[in-house]
């Protein structure tokens, strides 16, 4: 009873989604309103089917059939590896001699890449290259990096990685963690202690980050407990100042912290957010009518070979991955005015995160998270909901991931592409009467977004690529889910009688005995741009302030672009700046346009905080890839994880800001660059008890690459081809 009470969160963290998700929307069956085609369109109607029009199926919108991945095999060279070839993995190692008296654990398998030579060489028709496997497996405390050739069933490449870090935690790793102190009379006491019953206790297995030696040589997690008793949202029931520090492999209690005697566990009431949970339905304010975009002939985009999409004028490969979470691979726009497909970026996707929390004290220090490295993004990224997650007409692509016993299992529904229209404008101008013309010109902005959402532990984060039909690429960030609170004796602000006690918050007060305590979110993505080719420069476009002298003009000052071409790693280590700002832009110099300028991109950033820590900090050495907002390295196949290849407990040793310090040349090579979108995050009451979305996006924008507008020629909307659906009846 015990274990399975301790295994709650487990369930909670990882499965949550799967489990409950579909309790957690109203259905839409029984609706009150009917819907009724007023246009007599023979594809709208309430059961969401484009119907027989005189006998002629045109198209059905009901889920198509799931993949079935037994049968699936890789396509492209960039596919990720299938089922099959995830149990070839396992057949290998088994048999590999190190491994066979103990099987190591399996933290990660996925595809090695081929050398990006032979990927931009291959083309639709010819066979694949090599297929291999990159392992990460823990054994005796060691880390083993291994890569295997499938078609050999060889392992081509072992190395035991020595230096600080361990890879990402596993789920069972998390369950034995949470078990380890259930043995242990002094937890009990404590937790009985403070009034909470063992079966209404759920502990969450907190990463360390890295704070000297004392907790060097040994895998370790700190849980942080709360009690679930009548909710679901055991995250605003902190036990507080309880930190359990537990090793990992021993499954062994090493310290308790037990600093928040006398702090109350806040009340369970109001913290549940499920939608079965709302004791009333929300009287104040009118409920909105049903909404949908209405896609009569289905979407525009189409995905070959499982994944090739193909939209408008782009085409790009996206995969799921444990750690990533998504990967956009090789991103092309195809140039009407020359009627050519032009390479944009090969590939991109989210790196690394960083979290850290501002609060000093023994249970918060070390709350200073790399996500991505230490859980994964793509293993955390549950099932999205239908009509909720995404809306109608989108298209879902499973993850296939490897458990810790090297076995595949089905991440289903885990991301999603849909065709967006959210009313905005691609282009527009109207004519004012003094021109003595009638013009009226505008074209809706119609987008295509692939989407995932990651549950790591409390916090959701939603990661979108959205592709515009002017060349744009935006790369938008939502968060989302609970925040990590702390508890307070306070109950009002009225009860902080000094300006000690004040400076003492760690936080905003935004419940009864819960402080929302303050943090950043950064998130650092890999974007190997290939802008018509790999030899790129980064350009650094600097806008600076001319001064006038008397007598010259009537003006004082103006201010003049001034370009400089990076030409090693440390030119291109970018601060934002407002009052001295530049453009960046990645070109290419053998690519000019008609005019004679190079094509290229630039990154426009967005979601602009930037870390306040001290760059002598732990959590600051290890996370110096957020000391800037901009990097760009040579291309290095080993260099794509920000934070280092093994991030838990990790130093800082394999860090994006070491490898620039190389100094490398990047002036005319193939290059990467890197952005982190960043947001400081002082906590309200309306994140209480779940955080609306907040977002911020950066854009990756074409720059003199397109002659002209590339959507010129793209039709103004017009009423007959957009047929509706209108409520006629209420029963
Ligand atoms: C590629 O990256 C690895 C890891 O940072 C490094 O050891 C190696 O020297 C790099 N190669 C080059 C050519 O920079
Ligand atoms: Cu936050």
């Amino acid at each position: 009873m015990e274990v399975t009470s301790f295994l709650r969160l487990f369930f909670f963290l990882l499965l949550g989604v799967i489990l409950f998700g579909h309790s957690w929307f109203p259905s839409n069956k029984g609706d009150s309103v009917s819907l009724d085609c007023s246009l007599n369109k023979p594809w709208c109607t309430s059961k969401n089917r484009i119907q027989a029009k005189s006998g002629l199926v045109l198209e059905t919108l009901e889920d198509p059939k799931p993949i079935d991945h037994h049968t699936k095999s890789p396509l492209h060279p960039l596919d990720p590896l299938t089922l099959q070839e995830f149990n070839k993995v396992r057949t290998i190692l088994s048999s590999y001699k190190p491994f066979i008296s103990s099987f190591p654990a399996i933290h990660s398998v996925s595809l090695d890449e081929p050398d990006k030579s032979i990927v931009l060489n291959w083309k639709k028709g010819d066979p694949l290259p090599p297929r291999k496997a990159f392992v990460i497996a823990y054994l005796e405390a060691q880390s083993h990096l291994l890569t295997l050739d499938l078609e050999s069933s060889e392992i081509t490449n072992h190395e035991i990685k020595h230096g600080s870090g361990y890879p990402a935690l596993t789920f069972e790793d998390m369950a034995s963690a949470t078990k380890a102190p259930l043995k242990n009379p002094e937890f009990i006491e404590i937790i009985t202690g403070r009034g909470v019953k063992l079966s209404d206790l759920t502990c969450a297995p907190l990463s360390t980050g890295w704070y000297g030696e004392s907790e060097e040589g040994r895998r370790l997690v700190k849980l942080t407990c709360f009690s679930n008793e009548g909710t679901v949202n055991f995250y605003m029931r902190p036990i507080e100042g309880l930190i359990v520090t537990v090793d990992v492999d021993a499954g062994e209690v090493l310290k308790i912290s037990h600093t928040g005697r006398g702090i109350p566990i806040a009340a369970a009431t109001d913290t549940d957010y499920r939608h079965s949970a709302q004791s009333k339905p929300d009287e104040m304010v009118k409920p909105l009518n049903p909404i949908s975009i209405e896609q009569p002939k289905g979407p525009s985009f189409s995905i070959e070979d499982g994944h090739i999409v193909k939209w408008a004028n782009w085409e790009f490969h996206l995969k799921p991955d444990p750690r990533a979470g998504v990967i956009i691979s090789r991103a092309m726009v195809h140039d009407s005015e020359t009627g050519q497909t032009r390479s944009v970026m090969y590939k991109g996707f989210t790196s690394e995160l960083f979290v850290p929390y501002m609060d000093p004290s023994d249970a918060w220090y070390f709350k200073t998270y790399m996500d991505a490295g230490e859980y994964g993004m793509g293993v955390t990224a549950m099932s999205l909901i239908p009509l909720n997650d995404c809306p109608r007409h989108a298209h879902y692509m499973d993850g296939v991931f490897a458990a810790v016993d090297g076995k595949p299992y089905v991440q289903s529904n885990m991301v999603c592409l849909f065709e967006r229209y959210a009313g905005d404008i691609g282009w527009r101008h109207s004519e004012t009467p003094y021109s003595g013309m009638e013009v009226r010109e505008a074209r809706p902005k119609v987008t295509l977004v692939a989407r995932m959402a990651a549950s790591v532990g409390n916090y959701d984060y939603i990661v979108d690529w959205e592709f515009q039909t002017d060349g744009l690429i935006r790369i938008k960030v939502g968060l989302s889910g609970m925040l990590l609170v702390k508890g307070t004796p306070l109950e009002n602000l009225n009860q902080v009688c000094s300006e000690a006690e004040r400076d003492a918050m760690t936080g905003t007060l935004v419940s009864e005995n819960l402080i929302g305590v303050v943090h950043d979110h950064f998130v650092t993505f890999y974007l190997d741009m290939d802008i018509d080719g790999e030899d790129n420069s980064f350009v650094k476009v600097h806008m600076e302030k001319e001064e006038i002298l008397p007598g010259e003009s009537p003006r004082k000052s103006y201010w003049k672009v001034k370009r400089e071409v990076g030409q090693t790693e440390k030119d291109a280590q970018v601060k934002l700046k407002l009052y001295d700002p530049s453009e960046f832009h990645v070109v290419n110099h053998g690519k000019k346009s008609r005019l004679g300028n190079p094509a290229g991109y630039k990154v426009v950033p967005g979601g602009t905080a930037a870390s306040l820590l001290d760059h002598h900090d732990p959590p600051q050495l290890r996370a110096s890839f957020t000391n800037n907002q901009i990097w760009v390295t040579p291309y290095n196949k080993s260099e794509q994880w920000a934070g280092g290849l093994l991030v838990w407990q990790s130093k800082g040793e394999d860090t994006l800001s070491v490898w620039s310090e190389r100094n490398r040349p990047i002036d005319n090579k193939d290059i990467v660059l890197w952005y982190t979108l960043g947001f400081h995050h002082i906590p309200c009451q309306e994140d209480f008890p779940i955080m609306p979305t907040v977002s911020a996006s950066f854009d990756l924008k074409p720059v003199n690459f397109f002659e002209k507008n590339p959507i010129l020629r793209a039709p103004p909307n017009v009423e007959k081809d957009l047929p509706f659906c209108r409520a006629t009846s209420s029963t």
